[in-house]
């Protein structure tokens, strides 16, 4: 343990990274404790949860912003990095590790290269990450021209303002991150309590349903979805109903499955979307998510189906149109089944916002 010259409070180092469209501190494993329960304990207090407002630690009041990345050097032949996704919520003292984050793995390259965990190469920098929350691995590319970290440059995702420097991400194997399989129920297509749903996990545990069957056109803003209680107890009984068929229990207190709603594209995309993660709206959507819906708008007779609008080809962009643009997933299908998608790679922007310690109370680090 790290002890304060100046004061009582125990030091923690960290990154405050931005990844994707999402944001939260980055730490190395070793900086942690090792104890899982207590390693939670010390989270929880840097990031000021549970409270709504977060005003004692660094979570921005949203679940975008409640996130934490932890990473190692691997310990997986062929693998260069593990990386553990913690998920936070601002006003509960959950920490859930059990879903991946593909926003914040956009940011474990440039950290680790930050903190000397890598050698930086010259022109663009390759690491194969594991994600150790799902056992799912990725190539990562950031731009190092002349050996050196690169965050400006030209590239633009929808959420976050500007452009950065691309980071591209290829996902190798996908299909069942946290459920069973892709498809848990062995089904394209369930009913359930009278309402059509894919529920399918090609990186998230997704359940998407036609906007139009919960009463909604799909095409409403952020503000007004979460201000639809009617809307947002449907969903949630929906949720709760489908946890167990999708082989992941009693999602009560579980941040997944995310709920998708989905609609006929609107600005020349593939399908229109809106997801509750899982209990507010996405001001986009998840990295992982785009990709499992993507997924769901190629597989004959999910809900997407008569709605998606996606081009033909074994390599095809399906672009995921959200409240505040769209997420374009390239997928790789497969030539003998062209509905299995064996690739997915996107592209990303990430960058360090704050180098420094975190300081939290002795009490809770030595875990009294
Ligand atoms: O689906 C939000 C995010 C995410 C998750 C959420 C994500 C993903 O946008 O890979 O990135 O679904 O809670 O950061």
């Amino acid at each position: 343990m790290t002890t304060d010259h100046h004061s009582d409070l125990i030091p923690v180092p960290c990154i405050l990274m931005r990844g994707g469209t999402s944001r939260g501190p980055f730490f190395l494993e070793s900086d942690l404790p090792a104890d899982p329960a207590l390693r939670d304990r010390v989270l929880l207090a840097a990031m000021g949860s549970p409270d709504k407002r977060q005003i004692d630690g660094l979570g921005g009041a949203h679940p975008l912003t409640s996130k934490v990345g932890i990473v190692r050097r691997s310990k997986t032949a062929g693998v260069d990095l593990d990386f553990l996704f913690a998920q936070l919520q601002p006003d509960k003292d959950t920490v859930d590790t059990t879903p991946n984050c593909g926003n914040m793995l956009a940011a474990v390259l440039p950290f680790a290269l930050e903190r000397g965990l890598l050698p930086v190469q010259q022109g663009t920098t390759t690491a194969r990450v594991l994600t150790l929350n799902t056992g799912m691995q990725c190539d990562v590319t950031v731009q190092t021209p002349g050996g050196r970290l690169q965050y400006t440059g030209d590239a633009r995702i929808d959420g976050v303002p500007g452009t950065a420097a691309p980071i591209t991400i290829n996902f190798l194997d996908t299909a069942g991150s946290v459920c069973p399989s892709l498809l848990p129920t062995g089904h394209v297509l369930d009913r359930v309590d009278g309402i059509d749903v894919t529920l399918i996990d090609n990186g998230m545990p997704m359940v998407l349903v036609r906007a139009a069957d919960m009463g909604v056109t799909g095409y409403e803003g952020v503000a007004e979805l979460n201000g639809n209680a009617a809307l947002k107890a449907k969903l949630e009984a929906l949720r709760l109903a489908v946890g167990p068929l999708m082989g992941l229990g009693d999602v009560t207190t579980k941040s997944y499955p995310k709920m998708c709603l989905v609609a006929a594209p609107r600005d020349g995309g593939s399908v229109a979307t809106r997801c509750f993660i899982p209990h507010v709206c996405h001001e986009a959507i998840g990295v992982l998510a785009a990709v499992t819906v993507a997924t769901a708008c190629v597989l004959e007779g999910s809900v997407t189906q008569g709605i998606a609008s996606v081009p033909a080809g074994l390599v095809k962009t399906v672009s995921v149109e959200h409240p505040t643009g769209e997420f374009s997933v390239e997928l790789g299908l497969d030539k003998d089944n062209p509905q299995q998608v064996n690739r997915a790679a996107l592209l990303r922007t990430a960058r360090p916002i704050m180098r420094g310690e975190v300081l939290v109370s002795q009490e809770i680090w030595r875990g009294n």
